[in-house]
């Protein structure tokens, strides 16, 4: 079987997109030399000094881990290196990352990402991911970025993508034009195409959503829960349950099978606890080119929103387009008492 590289099928398809000059090309394979820098970490992870905590928090006030430290660095190293950057949103830091040199001023794209998410997910070897989404700059090229270069509807991405640290490293993006799989092929040390133009069913029969917080959560979702635990019309049985805690790995098994993924607001997490520019965003535009649908619950597209702080979050309800329907009009019919 011809193997067609992830450098390669960049190349291939720079033509397609308005900015060809090669720039964005940079910037995604820069990103993929990074994914091969942190997968050879993650999977050695339980052999080296990697796993544990920092001892330090995040901006979550959460704990960091080791890895996510080596992550985030290794993606802003990468990622700077392209020349096409001038600066990084990350889950790991509070404020934005400038590159304040000659090439970093530049750049003509800022980068929002979440290097390393799911990590509570390591110590139990469960599938983990990196999230990213790409915007091209509102400022001026040759200054410093600025907040406003970050805080754009997700509309706007010129790309996003994850990478699956998983029983096989994948990387999954989109620029816009259908969304392509790459699986990481050691052997050679390079992401080769898998899964071409890949496409989110648009039925599905698997839910996934965490049911401890079942007494926290709107109306509708309850209602919607029960609803995919009767039998199905169409199956005579009821959904699957499937959570795994990872958004990336509950996301890429929906994506592959079809599904829906929701992450609704609770008391806890008043607006939801998934972040909108480095999670929620990059999600929603892939899922659209996979023929998927992303809302707050509510019919609100994700996409639509506009983001006024960095680490701002959203409910997620993420998946297959009849689902997506379906728990939305839970949503309508059977609204919380004021
Ligand atoms: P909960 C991981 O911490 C994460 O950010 C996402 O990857 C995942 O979908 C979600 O949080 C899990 O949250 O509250 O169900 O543990």
């Amino acid at each position: 079987m011809l193997i067609t590289t992830l450098n390669e099928f960049i190349i291939e398809r720079q033509a397609d997109f308005p900015y060809a000059k090669g720039e964005l090309s940079r910037l995604l394979s820069h990103i993929g030399i990074a994914a091969k820098v942190v997968n050879r970490a993650v999977n050695k992870a339980g052999l080296s000094d990697i796993l544990g905590e920092v001892g330090s928090r995040n901006i979550q006030g959460e704990d960091q881990k080791k890895l996510d430290v080596f992550a985030n660095q290794k993606f802003i190293n990468g990622l700077q290196g392209s020349s096409e950057c001038c600066g990084i949103a990350s889950e790991e830091n509070e404020e934005i990352i400038i590159f304040d040199d000659e090439m970093g001023r530049n750049g003509k794209y800022v980068v929002a990402m979440d290097p390393l998410d799911g990590s509570s997910n390591i110590e139990v070897n469960v599938s983990i991911g990196t999230i990213f989404a790409i915007y091209r700059r509102l400022s001026p090229v040759g200054h410093r970025a600025k907040i406003d270069d970050f805080l754009q509807a997700g509309s706007n991405q010129v790309a996003a993508g994850y990478i699956i640290y998983g029983s096989s490293t994948m990387m999954v993006y989109t620029t816009g034009r259908g969304v392509n799989g790459f699986t990481l092929d050691p052997s050679i040390g390079e992401f080769c195409l898998s899964h071409p133009n890949m496409t989110m069913p648009s039925v599905g029969f698997i839910y996934s959503v965490n049911e401890g917080s079942y007494l926290k959560f709107p109306n509708g979702v309850k209602k919607y829960i029960k609803y995919c635990q009767e039998n199905d019309e169409q199956t005579k049985r009821p959904y699957k349950s499937r959570y795994i805690g990872s958004l990336v790995a509950d996301f890429h098994r929906n994506l592959m099978l079809g599904g829906i993924f929701m992450y609704p607001h609770t008391a806890e997490y008043p607006t939801g606890k998934l972040r909108l520019l480095y999670e929620c965003n990059p999600m929603a535009f892939i899922v659209e080119q996979a023929g998927g649908r992303a809302s707050d619950g509510m019919g609100k597209r994700i996409l639509d929103m506009i983001p006024i702080e960095l680490h701002q979050r959203a409910p997620l309800f993420i998946g297959s387009r009849n689902m997506i329907a379906k728990v939305e009009e839970f949503m309508v019919n059977f609204p919380d008492e004021r």
